[in-house]
């Protein structure tokens, strides 16, 4: 084939360090995109079900009365291989959640008096499940078993119109409590303020297009959001003697999801490097979603030959990739030089595939850089947490002289006042 101007960077380069770095990434939305979100956001606040069926018919082209945005028809049950994947799948989602389950506590501070934490699920949150030209069904469990492992009591589905009946049917069997079919911008907006036929939510989960995203970015303060996943991504990291053909499968299936995904493999072996270009190709023919991987291949990937095994890391670090697959002898000794990857995948037959469709861990994972500052999605981001603080007077005396001084030192008498009062008397 050849066909693809493939961008090879390689520490021999003369420009390297340049070249390096440009491989870093910083999270911007664009202006216009910026706008556009604000406009319409302020429009579903100002108009409510008006604006929201206005832009449904605008972007997604269907004309839904607010009556019908909320999908009341019961999905027919999909076919038994189907159901069987649906099945194993919610099963180990929901058995990863239950196991990272974080539990209230409570100890005794210096002076005796208890102090802790309890965390209690939302009450009612909203999940946006893509559309698109791939039904992510995997996405609606992914976010929504683990919503339901937490113990949400209403868990409202949105996802844009005509909703595929795979994904219909996912979506409830996933335990969401209410589905609507608006999608987009408009959707975020309905789930942040409330409509007349939606009821604002607490906190807004999922992934979605730039518009999206960019939707809940602004909608925080409203209400509270999980992370803010963009286009899937990966890196894998291999030395001489790994798979190329794993890894090109690997860089393809990821690249699969849409022309900005990204793609990123280094190695400090040339030949290898070689090896997997060509597999590549190879591969590219056979697969259905061409067109998106040429333009992932041409314009977001970028295959390097590091000097070490070592500036390898230090380069993915700093890519921060959403997925990272370690093609190395012993992987695991590497594990705590790396925590700028959403997930990290270790072996030759750990697929990145089996994590995105059922491992365990949720797939909703941070991207384009965000993996410095951001975690995937877990079940503790379905509660909120309180604190929790009993004093006896005995402890509370003991530290009476401290509290005293912070209000004296603030200027709060009141503060001040509070203490004594409590002092001495019975
Ligand atoms: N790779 C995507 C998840 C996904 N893959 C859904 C297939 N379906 C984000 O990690
Ligand atoms: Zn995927």
């Amino acid at each position: 084939m050849g066909m693809i101007d493939f961008k090879i960077l390689r520490f021999s380069d003369p420009d390297w360090n340049q070249k390096k770095k440009a491989l870093s990434r910083t999270y911007l939305p664009s202006k216009e995109i910026e706008e556009k979100v604000k406009r319409v956001l302020e429009e579903v606040l100002r108009l409510g079900d008006k604006a929201v069926s206005q832009y449904t018919e605008q972007f997604d082209k269907q004309s839904i009365d607010p009556q019908s945005f909320r999908v009341t028809k019961k999905p027919s049950v999909p076919p038994k291989p189907v159901m069987d994947a649906l099945h194993w799948a919610k099963k180990n989602i929901t058995l990863f959640a239950k196991a990272s389950k974080t539990k209230s506590w409570s100890i005794r501070n210096m002076e005796g008096a208890r102090v802790g934490e309890i965390y209690s699920p939302f009450q009612r949150i909203g999940v946006y499940v893509p559309g698109g030209t791939a039904p992510l069904v995997s996405t609606a469990l992914m976010t929504v078993c683990i919503a339901k492992a937490a113990g949400v009591k209403e868990i409202a589905v949105v996802s844009p119109p005509p909703i595929n009946p795979i994904l219909h049917f996912a979506i409830e069997y996933s335990g969401a409590t209410e589905l609507y079919q608006i999608g987009g911008i408009q959707a975020i907006g309905a789930l942040a303020f409330g409509t007349e036929s939606i009821r604002k939510v607490e906190k807004i989960f999922g992934p979605g297009n730039a518009y999206v995203v960019e939707a809940k970015r602004q909608v925080v303060g409203t209400v509270a959001i999980d992370l803010l996943p963009g286009p899937s991504e990966i890196a894998v990291l291999a030395s001489s003697g790994s798979n190329p053909e794993f890894i090109a499968a690997d860089l393809l299936a990821q690249a699969e999801h849409g022309p900005s995904s990204k793609i990123l493999f280094v190695t400090p072996d040339d030949a290898l490097l070689q090896s997997v270009i060509e597999a590549i190709n190879q591969q590219l023919t056979s697969l259905q979603r061409k067109h998106i991987l040429m333009e992932v291949l041409s314009h977001h990937a970028y295959f390097v030959q590091v000097a070490s095994l070592n500036e390898g890391i230090e380069l993915i670090e700093d890519f921060a990739p959403e997925h990272l697959s370690l093609q190395i002898p012993s992987p695991k000794k590497f594990l705590s030089r790396l925590k700028n990857c959403g997930a990290i995948y270790l072996g030759p037959y750990s697929a990145v595939a089996a994590g995105d469709f059922l491992a365990g861990p949720s797939h909703t994972l941070p991207t384009g850089g965000g993996a410095k500052s951001f975690s995937g999605l877990t079940l503790s981001q379905f509660y909120k947490r309180t604190s929790v603080v009993e004093y006896s007077k005995k402890a509370l005396l003991k530290v009476a002289p401290y509290l005293e001084s912070f209000a004296n030192i603030e200027s709060l008498d009141a503060h001040g006042a509070s203490i004594k009062i409590r002092r001495g008397k019975k």
